[in-house]
């Protein structure tokens, strides 16, 4: 039993805005939805991305300041499966620089498929996954002297708050010493004529996403939710740029969580928020930077301005 899952549920369906994590959605199914999520026509996310790292990764080394004959570490937090930065690994490897890639993931069984399709597709890149949580293996990097390049890709830092990713980057800033570089990838504010279908799509994948999580709590704490009686509903608020996503209750119901010894009311039209996803500008970026020693020193974006990866350096 996963205490601190429990522990979260509870607390969240207790709350008078009632909220799940959506950590949480990422189990074996959520994973795979995540996978069918990325090759939609409008999550326009991965694809933006993916142009940067395939269009101008020559771009990315020379604003990464990263030198053929100086030994560096790219260090990625959540790699998932690494297409993205496979095309920077080739553009390195290539032209010969002398580094190492460290995926670091909470599971065990994406790094072991990464590695394997690294060691396949590209088999002269040195490889070391680590397994565990992002802070306690960059704290024991950063004795190194050499320099390390944190990846953190894909807008991941958009389902934090605010608040939250100002501690994620101080925690960050702990863990480097001066001269790291960070590369951080994130949707950018735009027309809510895009945003909305992105979390929202014709063929109701990211609605089995969000469900999912009901049926995870079903699953995994012997709870009874009926997911046929919930909607999904996400907003954007363009000028804030947050997307948020909602499961709404269609009718007056209880649902048991035994595990809890609990029943939860929900209201006919109650709302279950579900996730955050932030969109960014340099505004933005710069109020969460606030207080840490991380400056933006540059930044590419995709040829159609959907996205863009900062380089930050300590
Ligand atoms: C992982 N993360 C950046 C995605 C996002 O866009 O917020 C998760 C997601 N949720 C719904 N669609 C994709």
């Amino acid at each position: 039993m996963n205490l601190d899952f429990q522990k979260d549920i509870d607390f969240g369906l207790s709350a008078s805005k009632k909220t799940l994590p959506s950590k949480y959605f990422y189990d074996e199914i959520g994973d795979a939805l995540f996978v069918e999520i990325m090759n939609m026509p409008e999550y326009y996310l991965t694809n933006a991305e993916f142009d940067i790292f395939k269009n101008q990764n020559q771009e990315l080394i020379k604003a990464l300041k990263l030198e053929k004959n100086n030994f560096f570490e790219l260090v990625e937090l959540g790699a998932g499966d690494g297409t993205k930065t496979k095309q920077l690994l080739k553009a390195l490897d290539d032209q010969n620089y002398n580094f190492k890639y460290d995926p670091i993931d909470i599971s065990e069984n994406a790094l072991i498929q990464l590695k394997a399709s690294i060691n396949k597709e590209l088999p002269t890149v040195q490889i070391h996954p680590k397994q565990g949580d992002y802070f306690n293996v960059l704290s024991g990097l950063k004795a190194s002297s050499h320099p390390i390049i944190v990846l953190f890709l894909g807008s991941n830092i958009g389902n934090l708050t605010d608040a939250r990713a100002k501690d994620f980057i101080q925690k960050l800033d702990d863990n480097l010493k001066i001269g790291d570089r960070v590369l951080l990838g994130v949707d950018l504010i735009k027309p809510k004529s895009v945003v909305l279908p992105a979390y929202n799509d014709a063929q109701g994948i990211t609605k089995r996403f969000n469900l999912n999580l009901l049926t995870r709590i079903n699953k995994e704490l012997d709870a009874d939710f009926d997911v046929d009686t919930f909607e999904h509903k996400p907003e954007y608020d363009e000028e804030e740029g947050i997307a948020r996503s909602f499961l709404v209750s269609t009718k007056d119901q209880n649902v048991s969580i035994k595990s809890l010894n609990k029943t939860f009311t929900f209201k006919k039209g109650e709302k279950i928020h579900m996730e955050t996803s932030r969109k960014y500008n340099d505004l933005i970026l710069n109020g969460i930077l606030e207080g840490s020693s991380l400056k933006i020193n540059d930044r590419l974006t995709d040829s159609q301005h959907l996205f863009a990866d900062y380089i930050l350096e300590k």
